[in-house]
């Protein structure tokens, strides 16, 4: 089928170079396209070509459909990557890139609008034999069946919106009396938000694991799945750290959840690059909650585990080419981490902050990989999400992995913007996190803003800190000697970020 040898990437940042660079890698001529705020941007010079297409807002720029449209066709490219955001899940979008006679690199438009739609979504795959949470899933408007139904799953309930997903338009009751008052605020809500107040109801998992699959699936009907991606440690919907393989599945559960998210796709003639999101409960069920229809940030973490490159896959299954692989041939390797690098403060609600990378110098070595959009001296615009860079880490064990994350953490210099680097190094370090026992919950739970404010060195705190740190490195018992050897402590504190 069509060979692509020139591909726009209709996206900015980290993402825009990552796609690129495999492009490059294949031979394929790349084309940027940028807003006014990214003249000088990594993604415009590391391209074949770059085109303005507007001012520095995304609805003036990185949003225009038609304009991006129109630099495809001057420019001679033959296909489209969104990268995620944006225009990445879109199906009027996809619709019109196809219509133009250009390859959009992603599902079609029709699982697009079918994924897009919670509640069709549900109707779909529970066909396919996918376990769906306790719940409806046609749309409710009956405010007393819609009671009644409540009272059947248990309190608490979620109601959430059918055009929601991602964490927005969802509200949970505690109980009967409030049923009325929030399905009303719900639909209301659901109609001004998306224009569709339709709405259902699920049972509410407590503490929920997120737990995804990756799927991959051709133009010929083979789907596989790359295994899962635990994202639990999150703050308002935004992941911040993302692990593969989850310290909790068995390889039976894995199988199970593999097999249920591949029917997933196939309920959506699923091709190219998706996820089966599920939620994981504590007593080992689990439900799918929605797929997305893009290449997800955390995708590296996949990448690193499997060998494989989820953009040249991507790019290949576009071009029409069969999966170059089956599910028995995959298998996982290792254990991967990623720390998303976010211009934010978490010492203050993890607000975005803005200014100049003052000073920006990446960690190295062995099995640490940083995808980042900036540079030293380069100013982080507002218009944009704050990511700055994904570090991603692969060791052979996942203990091993947190090690490596955090030397890279300690090794990652940003100054002139707040990140969050400390923050994955409480992360790492927290007890919880490193015995794989945590959930959705985990931020709430345990993080406080103080906990990331330096010790004074010498005081209580920093010589305890240093002391549990000598003690967790050393594999004979502890003895007077080594405790109170000042080597290590002082080298330790030192490289504290
Ligand atoms: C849930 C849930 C508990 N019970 N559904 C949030 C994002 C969207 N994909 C669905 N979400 C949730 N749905 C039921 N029935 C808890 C969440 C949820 C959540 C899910 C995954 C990761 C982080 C989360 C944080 C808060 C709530």
């Amino acid at each position: 089928m069509a060979k692509i040898k020139k591909l726009l990437v209709a996206n900015r940042g980290e993402i825009a170079l990552r796609v690129m660079r495999s492009a490059k890698e294949m031979g394929i001529r790349t084309v940027a396209v940028f807003s006014e705020a990214d003249r000088n941007a990594m993604h415009v010079r590391f391209a074949d070509e770059a085109y303005c297409i507007g001012p520095p807002p995304s609805s003036e720029s990185y949003l225009r459909m038609g304009k991006i449209i129109e630099v495809a066709k001057r420019s001679g490219a033959h296909a489209i990557h969104p990268g995620y955001g944006f225009l990445s899940e879109n199906e009027d979008f996809a619709e019109l890139v196809e219509k133009e006679g250009l390859i959009f690199i992603g599902p079609s438009a029709d699982s697009m609008r079918l994924m897009g739609s919670k509640l069709a979504a549900k109707e779909a795959v529970a066909k396919f034999d996918v376990p769906l949470v306790p719940g409806t899933s046609t749309p409710i408007t009956d405010i007393a069946e819609a009671k009644a139904i409540a009272k059947k799953i248990g309190y608490p309930v979620l109601i959430k919106a059918s055009a929601g997903g991602g964490g927005k338009g969802m509200r949970v009751v505690e109980n009967e009396n409030d049923f009325e008052n929030q399905m009303e605020r719900a639909i209301s809500e659901a109609t001004a938000a998306f224009g569709d107040g339709s709405v259902f109801i699920e049972k509410y998992v407590l503490k929920p694991r997120h737990i995804e699959f990756q799927i991959f699936g051709d133009k010929h009907g083979n789907v596989v799945h790359l295994f899962e991606r635990e994202c639990s440690i999150q703050r308002r919907h935004q992941k911040v750290v993302e692990e593969a393989p989850s310290a909790v599945l068995t390889p039976e559960l894995r199988q199970k959840m593999g097999e249920a998210a591949v029917n997933a796709a196939k309920a959506a003639n699923y091709y190219n690059a998706g996820t089966i999101e599920f939620i994981y409960d504590e007593d080992g069920s689990f439900y799918f909650l929605e797929m997305n229809t893009r290449l997800q940030v955390e995708h590296p973490v996949t990448e690193l585990i499997t060998g494989l490159d989820l953009v040249k896959l991507q790019i290949r299954i576009a071009e029409g080419e069969e999966l170059p692989f089956r599910q028995q041939d995959l298998a996982i390797h290792g254990h991967a981490i990623e720390l998303r690098v976010c211009a934010e403060d978490p010492a203050n609600s993890f607000l975005p902050d803005i200014g100049t990378l003052q000073t920006y110098t990446r960690p190295q070595g062995h099995g640490v990989r940083v995808d980042d959009g900036y540079e030293e001296g380069m100013k982080i615009p507002v218009h944009y999400d704050p990511l700055l860079a994904k570090l991603v880490v692969h060791a052979q064990t996942r203990s091993l992995a947190m090690d490596k994350m955090i030397r890279a953490i300690e090794d990652y210099h940003i100054s002139g913007v707040e990140t969050t680097l400390g923050f994955g190094k409480f992360v790492m370090q927290h007890p919880a996190f490193r015995a794989g026992n945590f959930n959705t919950r985990f931020i709430e739970n345990y993080f406080k803003p103080e906990m990331l404010k330096e010790p004074p060195a010498g005081s209580e705190e920093s010589l305890a800190a240093a002391l549990a740190f000598v003690l967790h490195h050393q594999q004979k018992p502890p003895t007077a000697a080594r405790a109170t050897s000042t080597a290590p402590i002082s080298k330790w504190r030192k490289n504290r970020v």
